[in-house]
């Protein structure tokens, strides 16, 4: 009898842990998911912005780093952010909390272009 009632334990435990694993592991997964929406990255490098056109959902905080050995800024063409000059490994960080398409350039190398399309 008590080694019948072990024997069960022994099987029944191991689902309750697994299923208790599974629902805990859904949960990190919706927990992730909202950082994982909330920030993007644009590596400048070699007078490019990369990616040149991101797409982002509303509320993403996008961070500018400048990996070139040259400095440069990320200026929004309508005015809506501007970074200072940064200098090697620095770095500009704008939230977006409006859908729409933020075109952008640098000061420095008015050629330089990139796009941070919010949606
Ligand atoms: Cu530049």
């Amino acid at each position: 009898m008590t080694k019948n009632n072990v024997g069960i334990a022994g099987l029944v435990m191991p689902v309750i842990i697994a299923m208790l694993l599974v629902v805990a592991g859904s949960a990190r997964v919706t927990a992730s998911d909202q950082p994982s929406a909330g920030n993007a990255a644009v590596k400048i490098d070699n007078f490019v912005f990369g990616p040149q056109a991101i797409t982002v959902p509303v509320g993403t905080t996008v961070t500018w780093t400048n990996s070139d050995d040259i400095p440069h800024t990320a200026v929004s063409t309508d005015g809506v952010f501007k970074s200072k000059v940064m200098d090697t490994d620095e770095k500009f960080s704008y939230t977006f909390t409006k859908a729409g398409t933020y075109s952008y350039y640098c000061s420095v190398h008015p050629k330089m272009t990139g796009q941070v399309v919010v949606k």
